[in-house]
């Protein structure tokens, strides 16, 4: 297959600015030639842009009608390059996953094949226009992804992805509305403690077993705070506690072994606050071992 390099440069999801040079920041650490290093054709199809959209500004709530029109423009990109090869979308900030996820979904559908999310994040970005206490959408798309109601002039969700089927994994920062609507819901969720006592590969495995078991395709949503701020930096709304680095390259090697992932974004890359680019750099590493880098080939040499 063929992989596709996006650019989403969305920053309007939330009030700090910095995501739209996220896109910019991924090709200058080099993720082109880390995934040609594996032997992957790789395609850079450019920036998407917004749609101009006719739609009132609402009180609190932080530039919805732009977000809208990045949903439109990201949702028909997303689903005409899912029938072109692996698209990597470049962030921009999460609500770009509105456009993305919705594409996918879409495309999923065409093809008669089930779809399943991981979403890799500090946050359950579940909220809905109507419960958000910030007004910054980039805390609603699994909430609009899922099906929820409040979410009037944003395209509507034909195929909405079915709750068991998604994944949220890294939690440590969920807001009240969001608990009490995720516990109505069969959204399967992993806070850190979880991964503190069952290791991170618990989850992942049974998550991953279940989506080969469906004969589904999974989409994977990777926010730059699923990592600890430690080591990546570079986002607006850092938690402390997050994974290690090593949590979540395995996530990834998983991942690649799989063979499920069919698309993939890259969320919350904010420049402006990154030190020297390490945390771009991280995002590249990881986007590469999903996509097959390892130390050692598989099967792991057997001991003497
Ligand atoms: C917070 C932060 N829950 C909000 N959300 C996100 O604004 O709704 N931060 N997604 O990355
Ligand atoms: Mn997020
Ligand atoms: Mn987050
Ligand atoms: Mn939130």
């Amino acid at each position: 297959f063929r992989i596709l390099m996006i650019g989403a440069p969305v920053d309007s999801g939330k009030t700090r600015p910095g995501c739209l040079m996220g896109p910019d920041a991924f090709r200058s650490a080099r993720l082109q030639g880390a995934l040609e290093d594996l032997g992957h054709e790789v395609r850079d199809l450019g920036n998407v842009v917004p749609d101009a959209v006719d739609i009132a500004p609402r009180d609190g709530l932080h530039a919805l009608p732009e977000t809208i029109g990045w949903t439109q423009s990201l949702s028909r990109t997303a689903k005409a390059a899912m029938a072109d090869g692996l698209p990597i979308f470049l962030g921009g900030d999460h609500s770009l996953s509105l456009g993305t996820v919705h594409g996918v979904a879409a495309h999923a559908a065409e093809i008669g094949k089930p779809l399943f999310v991981l979403w890799l994040d500090a946050h359950s970005d579940f909220h809905t226009p109507r419960t958000t206490q910030s007004g910054n959408l980039h805390g609603t798309p699994m909430a609009y992804l899922t099906g929820r109601d409040g979410f009037d002039g944003f395209p509507p969700v034909p195929h909405p992805v079915p709750e068991a089927n998604v994944c949220l994994l890294g939690l440590r920062s969920v807001d009240g509305p969001e608990q009490e609507m995720l516990s109505q819901t069969a959204i399967r969720r992993h806070d850190m403690r979880e991964i503190d006592e069952y290791g991170i590969a618990t989850p992942i495995r049974a998550f991953l077993a279940d989506v080969a078991a469906a004969g589904g395709m999974l989409h994977v949503s990777l926010d730059v705070d699923f990592l600890d701020p430690a080591v990546a930096p570079a986002v607006g709304t850092t938690v402390p506690g997050g994974a290690t680095v090593r949590e979540a390259h395995l996530v990834m090697e998983m991942l690649h072994d799989s063979g499920l992932m069919c698309s993939m974004d890259l969320v919350e890359l904010n420049p402006m606050l990154d030190e020297r680019g390490r945390s771009a750099q991280v995002m590249v590493d990881l986007a590469a071992s999903a996509l097959g880098r390892r130390v050692f080939d598989r099967p792991t040499p057997r001991l003497l």
